[in-house]
Formats: C-alpha cells, structure tokens, sequence
C-alpha cells in the first residue's frame, strides 16, 4: 500500500490519525497541494479528482477521500473498531461524520480558501481556474458559528460526537476544529461540552500527527 498525503492539509490528516489509531504504519508519499502537485498529470494519474489523500493498493488500485479510505482499512483492520460495532453506531458514525465534513470542514474552507491570496485561481480544490469569491468568506464565518452551536448540541446527546464510543465523526471534528483554530476561529468558550470533548480527543496520542 501507498498513501498520498500532505502533511499541511486537514483531510489527510484525518486518514493519519485513523491509521495511527489501528497502529498501522503505511509508506506515504508526500504531495505538494500548495505547489499544485495534485494538478499534476504524475498525480492526476493515479487520482483523476486532483484531491488528497488518496490510498494506493499493491495492485495499483486507488482509493480516494478520507471516509472511503477509512472505510476500507477499518474492514480489513476491525480492531480498534472507529465505525462503531452494529448497523445502526455504523450509520451513526456515517452520519455525524458526514455532518462533520459538510457543516465544520466546508465552511472553514469557505472562510480559509477565499482569504488565501496564493490561492487566487484556485477557489475550489483540485482543479484551477476558479476565482475565489470574497463573499464566501462571510458564508464560511456563519457556517463556523452554526456549526460550534450544532456540535455543542450533539455532544449534549452522548459522550463522544456519534455516541458513547469514539469514532472516525471524533477524528474529523477533531481536525476540522484544528483547522479552524489555523484560521483562528476558536471553540466558543461558552461551548462547555465542546471544550471538554475536544479536551479529552485532543490527549489521544495518534492525534498528535
Ligand atoms: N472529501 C475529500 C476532501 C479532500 C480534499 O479536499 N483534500 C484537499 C486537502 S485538505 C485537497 O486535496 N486539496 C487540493 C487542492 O486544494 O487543490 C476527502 O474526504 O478526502
């Protein structure tokens, strides 16, 4: 197996911790997203949607985005389990996960990505050409708020974000929440469940990639 990474960037991060969580080391190769190395045709090649991370298998088929990556790897390596262990934590996890990347994640890109000069003609990842939009950044801002709000609701329902099991929805709001302190958007200090979960997420060895 290969993995395409770039240690800078959210999403493959959460494919890191996820591997460190299964105490598996797999060789990476390091993809320079900031230098458009994913635009590439040697990268496009292997990922034709320009994105990292990406698994390569030894017969050379490639797994793209983090969820499906982690997907694969928790069926082949169930232990610990980070999809929970029934249909229904399964769906759960799916779900929140979902939430995580959709609600946190989309909108700290909207807030990053349309402030960040060197990525002027590349609003939208993994391809170029595409202006940033400097309204964006507002949308980016409310999603950020709503998002700390919702998160702070859900962890009134149970311990960890998808229930009372850490799970693969833990590893992406934990990055998603590194992420935005990157582009300083701190935990609302009012959000006391937050703060205490991400405390608690935050101390796991394997997040410290
Ligand atoms: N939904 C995808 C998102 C992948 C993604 O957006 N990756 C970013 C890095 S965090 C990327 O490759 N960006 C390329 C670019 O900016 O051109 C996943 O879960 O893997």
């Amino acid at each position: 197996m290969k993995f395409y990474d770039c240690s800078m960037a959210p999403n493959p991060r959460r494919t890191r911790i996820f591997f460190k969580e299964k105490g598996l080391d797999i060789p990476t190769v390091e993809v320079d997203l900031f230098g458009g190395e994913n635009l590439k045709e040697d990268y496009l090649s292997k990922n034709i949607w320009g994105l990292c991370p990406a698994l390569e298998l030894d017969d050379g088929t490639v797994i793209s985005e983090a969820p499906a990556i982690c997907s694969y790897i928790n069926d082949i390596h169930p232990e610990p389990p980070l999809f929970g262990t029934t249909p229904l934590e399964r769906a759960q996890v799916i779900s929140c996960d979902r939430h995580m990347e959709n609600s946190g994640m989309q909108s700290v890109i909207y807030a990053f990505r349309n402030n960040f000069p060197d990525f002027a003609l590349r609003g939208v990842g993994g391809r170029e050409g595409d202006k940033t939009i400097p309204e964006l950044i507002d949308r980016g801002r409310n999603g950020i708020r709503v998002f700390f709000e919702r998160l702070e609701k859900q962890l009134g329902k149970s311990e960890y974000i998808a229930g009372n099991f850490y799970s693969m929805a833990d590893i992406t709001g934990l990055v998603v929440i590194d992420f935005a302190k990157f582009a300083e958007f701190e935990i609302p200090q009012e959000n006391k469940k937050t703060l205490a979960w991400y405390e608690k997420v935050s101390a796991r060895p394997a997040t410290q990639v």
